[in-house]
């Protein structure tokens, strides 16, 4: 196996999620009182909670009408039932096998890390190499955020202290380049897996989509399918405007994942499931800490089972 899954232990998960935790079991609490009826003002209570989480409109509509129907159905028949029904509905809106990462039948696997500014992109990068280095793989990583010194230097620091090798150019030098010298230095040395790290931020938004597409046609010339994985990067604590990004991506690059992080600071943890739904792109990892063991490959049931218990 290529890459093995690593899970969140169920109570750092409780605890790195505990904010949203806070706000959502709080709510739900106050809307399913013991003894209430299921009628049309606690439905709508129940979508407005349900919008108020972040999980967006389209997913707190298609929640109240599933549970409309399971009502009508007698597959639920009283409010009591209604928490559990939800966090099965809500496990079932993100496919099983979706954390897996595809990896390169032979050769270096590349992974392209992409995303806003200050999302997290680079310290993913990072956890990432870490995760995979315990797993006995050769590890490289690019620092193609070439638009600010700190940005490489950054990645660098990062890079020693996980043990890992870095190809690094001067502030303000191509980005492309520095692919192109990872992917030959990815191939002369036989990594396994190459991690590209990428800016956030340029003059404008069209010259960053065009830099993404540059550095992927690079990594892609020197290694065959390259890049494997194309991962955004999302900042949870910025709720809807995370959702407004991955949209902004999605039309310029070809996704193949998500990683959500900062989910240990913010109460806004349901816009994993308005993201997975609204672009159908799998929530391949979650960051809930500031460490290099804070990055954990994403699972639906154990997700919605912290944020509701
Ligand atoms: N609390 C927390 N902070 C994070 C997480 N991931 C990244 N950060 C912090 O977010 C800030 C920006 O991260 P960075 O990787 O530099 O973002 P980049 O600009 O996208 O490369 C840094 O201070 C990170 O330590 C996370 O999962 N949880
Ligand atoms: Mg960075």
């Amino acid at each position: 196996m290529f890459f093995k899954k690593i899970f969140a232990p169920i109570e750092k998960l409780k605890s790195g999620l505990k904010k949203t935790r806070e706000k959502l079991s709080g709510a739900f609490r106050f809307v399913l009182a013991i003894g209430r009826k299921i009628d049309d003002e606690l439905l709508d209570e129940l979508e407005e909670l349900l919008i108020s989480a972040d999980l967006g409109v389209e997913v707190s509509m298609h929640l109240v009408e599933r549970l409309k129907d399971a009502y009508r159905n007698r597959e639920i028949k009283n409010q009591e039932e209604i928490l559990d029904f939800l966090k099965d509905e809500m496990a079932a809106l993100f496919d099983s096998g979706d954390a897996d990462l595809a990896a390169a039948s032979e050769g270096p696997t590349v992974i392209l890390i992409v995303g806003v500014n200050g999302s997290g992109k680079t310290t993913t990068a990072a956890k990432l190499a870490r995760m995979f280095k315990q797993q006995g793989r050769k590890v490289l990583l690019a620092a193609c955020d070439t638009f600010r010194a700190a940005a490489s230097e950054q990645l660098a620091i990062w890079a020693e202290r996980v043990g890992v090798p870095v190809v690094k150019h001067q502030e303000g030098a191509d980005p492309a380049a520095v692919a192109y010298d990872a992917a030959e230095a990815a191939l002369a040395r036989g990594v396994d897996v190459l991690i590209v790290d990428t800016a956030g931020r340029l003059h404008t938004r069209t010259n960053l989509m065009r830099e993404m597409e540059k550095i992927a046609r690079v990594l892609a010339k020197k290694i065959p399918g390259a890049p494997h994985e194309t991962l955004l990067v999302l900042d949870g604590t910025t709720g809807q405007n995370a959702l407004q990004q991955a949209r902004l991506f999605n039309d310029s690059i070809p996704l193949t994942g998500l990683v959500i992080t900062k989910l240990d600071g913010t109460a806004k943890g349901g816009i994993a499931f308005a993201i997975r739904k609204e672009l159908g792109l799998p929530v391949k990892f979650i960051g809930i800490g500031e460490g290099m063991d804070d990055l954990h490959s994403f699972d639906a049931r154990s997700f919605v089972e912290a944020v509701f218990n």
